[in-house]
């Protein structure tokens, strides 16, 4: 039998460059109010979590994970979804979620330790954030199996981090969506660390797109800190699985510019010479310089936009706290839709019946 060699090849995308010039060949079809959007997006994004950081120093939230720095991938992402479409987040989605609605006032409560912020709205296909790792891929996945089921041509969108491509649950999801081609898009955050672990630890694949290929399904990799070709991957992959041509795995080349969590030090573990060199790659900041030379960024229009974030997040910290105590009857009645009669006793218990 003549030896055969078999190849595989992962794309690699990336639109707007660190000095803000766009590819305008690869440039994907986006009117300028909606560059606007992208923009305002990030930048509440940002304002919200130094806020929820600042909350947090003063005793007033709980830990919380950082999103700074990994705006383009969420807001990117976010942006090509549809309303009837399911997003399924992790930890890390300040921006993600601005994007799909969440109440600033929720999304903050939630973070203050107060599960009544992430309560499933019947208005916005949004899952709940999912602290265990990886287990939403898993959710994910289900939902997917269900739209497909039903025949509804709506997508799923899951996010998960480059540790979470370690966990068992990452690979049975993949698996099975490249079994029954789901109508499922999986957006992975690569910011390059789990805690303290830098992917080189994680895997010795060259990529983390590549490992789509083994379950039979596309895998590309994007500039996770170029709004642009993160949009214009998840906008195509959304379409592929809305047009019933199975999942794709997309790989958000990014980095985590702050801390894990607010009960980390990075400092511990990476130079200062990595973080300033992540600095110049700033999603932000690229993106102004490209609206600035098309003349979509003047001065008065940052102050405007700042100034609004910052009424917004300050309004919504106001809404968070004004929030009248939780009765104990949540504690029991959040888990289930029909509560079981154990806790049903306990409950009782509790309010001393
Ligand atoms: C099942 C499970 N194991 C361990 C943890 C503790 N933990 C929280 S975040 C994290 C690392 C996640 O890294 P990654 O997937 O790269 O996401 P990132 O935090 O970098 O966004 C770990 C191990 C957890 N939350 N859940
Ligand atoms: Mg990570």
């Amino acid at each position: 039998m003549p030896k055969e060699t078999m190849s595989f090849s992962i794309d690699v995308l990336s639109i707007l460059d660190e000095n803000g010039y766009a590819d305008r060949g690869l440039m994907p079809d986006i009117a300028d109010h909606q560059i606007k959007s992208f923009y305002e997006a990030m930048v509440l994004a940002r304002i919200l979590d130094d806020r929820i950081l600042k909350l947090q120093r003063e005793g007033r939230c709980g830990t919380y994970a950082s999103s700074l720095g990994q705006e383009a991938t969420q807001v990117g992402s976010a942006f090509a979804l549809k309303d009837e479409d399911w997003m399924f987040p992790y930890f890390r989605e300040t921006g993600s979620h601005i994007v799909r609605k969440t109440p600033l006032a929720n999304y903050i409560l939630y973070w203050m330790g107060d599960e009544r912020g992430m309560k499933i709205s019947s208005s916005v296909n949004n899952f709940l954030e999912c602290i265990p790792v990886s287990t939403q891929v898993l959710h994910a996945v289900g939902a997917a199996f269900a739209m497909k089921h039903k025949r509804r041509n709506n997508a799923v969108l899951v996010y998960m981090g480059d540790g979470a491509t370690s966990k068992g649950d990452f690979h049975e999801g993949m698996n099975f969506a490249g079994v029954f081609r789901l109508p499922v898009v999986f957006v992975c955050q690569n910011n390059q660390y789990a805690i303290s672990v830098p992917v080189s630890m994680q895997t010795a694949s060259g990529t983390i797109a590549q490992k789509a290929i083994a379950y039979g399904f596309d895998g590309v990799r994007v500039d996770g800190n170029d709004v642009f070709a993160v949009f214009a991957a998840t906008k195509a992959a959304l379409e592929k699985a809305r047009a019933g041509k199975g999942p794709t795995f997309i790989e958000c080349l990014t980095y985590r510019m702050g801390d894990h969590t607010t009960s980390d030090d990075a400092t511990r573990y990476r130079s200062k010479e990595e973080v300033d060199a992540w600095r110049t790659k700033d999603p932000i900041e690229r993106l102004r310089r490209y609206m600035e030379s098309k003349g979509l960024w003047t001065k008065d229009y940052e102050d405007f936009i700042r100034k609004d974030s910052e009424e917004r997040v300050e309004q919504a910290i106001r809404e968070a706290e004004g929030m009248p105590e939780q009765g104990i009857e949540d504690l029991f009645s959040f888990m289930y839709e029909k509560m079981p009669d154990k806790l049903a006793e306990q409950l009782k218990e509790a309010k001393g019946e």
